[in-house]
C-alpha cells in the first residue's frame, strides 16, 4: 500500500511540474463521468433488510464508488443492526447460547476473503475483506479468526443481545436441545452490486442457522457456495439451508450457468432445481440472487416467502421471489 502511494505521489508531482494540478483533476473527473455512463448500476440484497444495506450501497454507487466498497458498507449496517436477528449484532446464537459468525466477500479480481465460526465481533463482513486484502488465505476460522480480527483493531464484544437471549431460552425449554431443521429460522444477507465501471462484487454475512450444532458452519463463508463473483460473466448468493447449498456449490453453479449462456433467472432455477432432483428438501427453504454482468438480475427459490431489496436508479423495491413450489 504505502510503496503504491508513494509511486503515487511521485507521478502526481512529475504530472503537476508538467500540467497545473486543475487540469489534472478536472481531465480524471471527465474521462469517469464518461465511462459512468457507459454502465448501469444496481444493487441486489437478500431479504427485508436487503433495504437498508442497499440503500447504503447505492449511495456508494451513485457517486461512482466502487461495487465491492458497496457491498461491505451495505451488509455492515445489517450486520451491526441487533433487530436484525440472524446476522452480527444481535444474531440468534447456536444451541448452547454462542453466537458464532460467518461472512465472505470477493471483488472484481477475483480476491476472495471469508472468516467462519467468529465470535464477538460485530462486522465479520470486514474482517474477510482484511483476510482477502492483508493475508496469503482466503479463510480463517475460529480462535484465529478472532485473533486475526483483534490484531487488526476489530473490538471484542457481547453479541448475545438480551432479546436474543430470552428467545434462545424459550426455545431450550420447547424444543429439547434438538437442531431445528425448518424453512423459517434464518435470514443471510447477501448483497451483489454492479458499479459504474463495470465492475461486480460481492458480500454474504449470516449467524447462520439459529440453534444449530456449536461448531456448525453453513454456505455463507464458502467461497463457491453462499457466494461467487466472475467480474466476466455475473455475481450470484445464497440464503437459505446451508447444507442443501453447500451440497450442489451453489452461488458457482449459478455463476457457471451464466457463463454457458443461461440467463440470471435461468441460472437460479436451474441450481433449485439441483436442489430439488437429488436432495431432500421438504421443510427447507434456499433461495438464489443473481446479477450478470450487463445488471440483469435473477431469484428463484424452493418455497415460497423469499424475498429481496433491488435498487437501481437510487429507486428501491422489494421483490417476492418465484419459487419451485407454489
Ligand atoms: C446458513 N445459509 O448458515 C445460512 C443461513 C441463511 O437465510 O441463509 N439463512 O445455512
Amino acid at each position: 500500500m504505502k510503496i503504491k502511494r508513494r509511486q503515487f505521489i511521485k507521478k502526481t508531482a512529475a504530472l503537476a511540474s508538467v500540467y497545473p494540478v486543475s487540469a489534472i483533476a478536472d481531465s480524471s473527473v471527465i474521462s469517469q463521468k464518461k465511462s459512468y455512463k457507459k454502465k448501469r448500476a444496481i444493487v441486489i440484497s437478500t431479504w427485508q433488510h436487503g433495504i437498508p444495506a442497499n440503500e447504503t450501497a447505492w449511495k456508494i454507487l451513485k457517486n461512482g464508488g466502487k461495487a465491492i466498497d458497496a457491498v461491505e458498507q451495505g451488509v455492515r449496517v445489517v450486520e451491526s443492526d441487533p433487530k436484525s436477528m440472524s446476522v452480527g449484532l444481535g444474531g440468534r446464537p447456536d444451541r448452547d447460547g454462542n453466537v458464532t459468525l460467518d461472512a465472505c466477500i470477493m471483488n472484481e479480481h477475483g480476491d476472495a476473503g471469508s472468516v467462519c465460526f467468529l465470535q464477538h465481533i460485530e462486522n465479520p463482513i470486514s474482517v474477510a475483506r482484511k483476510v482477502m486484502e492483508e493475508t496469503p488465505h482466503v479463510m480463517l476460522a475460529g480462535k484465529g479468526a478472532l485473533q486475526f480480527a483483534l490484531a487488526n483493531g476489530f473490538e471484542k464484544q457481547n453479541l448475545l443481545t438480551d432479546q436474543a437471549k430470552k428467545d434462545w431460552q424459550n426455545w431450550l425449554k420447547e424444543n429439547r436441545y434438538t437442531v431445528p431443521i425448518n424453512i423459517e429460522n434464518h435470514d443471510t444477507i447477501g448483497t451483489l452490486a454492479l458499479d459504474q465501471h463495470g465492475d461486480l462484487s460481492g458480500a454474504c454475512t449470516t449467524s447462520g442457522l439459529a440453534y444449530k450444532m456449536h461448531g456448525r458452519v453453513g454456505d455463507s463463508p464458502i467461497i463457491g457456495a453462499g457466494l461467487y463473483v466472475d467480474n466476466e460473466v455475473g455475481a450470484a448468493t445464497a440464503t437459505g439451508m446451508g447444507e442443501l447449498v453447500m451440497k450442489t456449490l451453489g452461488s458457482f453453479l449459478v455463476v457457471e450457468l451464466m457463463r454457458q449462456g443461461a440467463s440470471a433467472q435461468a441460472a437460479c432455477e436451474e441450481a433449485v432445481g439441483r436442489i430439488v432432483k437429488k436432495l431432500a428438501y421438504k421443510n427447507m427453504q434456499v433461495g438464489y440472487l443473481a446479477i450478470d454482468k450487463k445488471g440483469n438480475h435473477g431469484a428463484y427459490c424452493i418455497h415460497p416467502g423469499f424475498n429481496y431489496a433491488l435498487t437501481r436508479k437510487g429507486k428501491t423495491k422489494m421483490i417476492d421471489c418465484a419459487s419451485f413450489k407454489k
